[in-house]
């Protein structure tokens, strides 16, 4: 399995590792000073160094209840850093977080050949803007919005109801004339679902590995973590590796972590049982 990120191919035959790398302000960043993008450099070539093939860049929190960002505010945060970066030629793959147009836009233009929008391309213009451009999208399912998704989550059935979704955002970018070469798929661990959800998702994530696109997954430090083992969330490496295990062992390609070192010695460990 390959995805195609701009002029690169990510190799997918074994499942890889994207490392987050935050430019908001409740982070590290404090918004565009030499100081916190050197910082923000530093951080990125330490997770390639720790085995990263992504480095996905967000500059607006999607954390439940966060405050809308302004396209200006988002694109001031994270065209800087994609800059420093490409600068100094980061052997990775540069992922955009984001769902809006306009970021989008000027992020693959600094260098991003890869989106990750936790909207799959619904708001207005974002799947214009995708498909002018030649990056990898990562389609994510999420049930409402994140100010109120955590509120009443409801499904009928949750892993069907996924991904009928993702089948279909797959075929309205088809439509746009995003080849599925460039598609990844992810259910979306923590967007509107109780934690019992997510689980039934993860046990059942062989039904999106079976609709032949890369899967990715996120479930780093998640509440889904945090609830069975009743701790903070600087406390859930070890269940989020567990969790990850799971997933790749059940075919997901692309891993998306706060913890490099640790994912990547897990999913190496993965990588050898699985061609054994
Ligand atoms: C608070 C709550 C802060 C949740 C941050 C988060 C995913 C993602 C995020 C995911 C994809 C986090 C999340 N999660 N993008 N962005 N898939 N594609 O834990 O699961 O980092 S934000």
């Amino acid at each position: 399995m390959k995805l195609t990120c701009g002029s690169r191919s990510l190799d997918l035959s074994q499942p890889v590792v994207m490392g987050v790398l935050n430019v908001t302000p409740d982070s590290f960043f404090d918004g565009g000073r030499y100081f916190s993008i050197d910082t923000a450099v530093a951080h990125a070539q330490a997770m390639v160094t720790e085995g990263a093939a992504i480095i996905d860049i967000g500059g607006e929190s999607t954390r439940p209840g966060a405050l809308p960002v302004s396209v200006e505010d988002e694109c001031q945060r994270v065209v800087p850093v994609i800059n420093a970066l490409m600068l100094v030629g980061l052997d990775a793959v540069i992922s955009i977080d984001t769902s809006k147009p306009e970021v989008m836009r000027q992020a693959v233009a600094a260098g991003a050949s890869m989106i990750n929008d936790v909207c799959a391309l619904q708001q207005p213009g974002a799947m214009e803007a995708a498909a002018e451009s030649d990056a990898a999208i990562c389609l994510m399912h999420m049930q409402g919005e994140p100010q109120k998704m955590q509120d009443d989550p409801r499904y009928k059935n949750i892993t069907e109801e996924i991904a009928v979704f993702l089948h279909q955002r797959v075929e309205a970018c088809e439509q746009a004339g995003i080849s599925r070469d460039r598609i990844a798929l992810d259910p979306g661990f923590g967007f509107g679902k109780t934690v019992e959800q997510n689980y039934t998702l993860l046990r059942q994530l062989n039904v999106f590995i079976e609709q032949g696109l890369p899967v990715l997954v996120g479930l780093s430090r998640k509440s889904m973590i945090g609830a069975v083992l009743d701790v903070d969330v600087d406390q859930r490496l070890h269940g989020s590796l567990a969790a990850m295990t799971i997933a790749v062992m059940a075919g997901a390609s692309i891993v998306r972590t706060h913890d490099v070192c640790a994912t990547a010695e897990a999913l190496a460990v993965c990588s050898a049982v699985m061609s054994a």
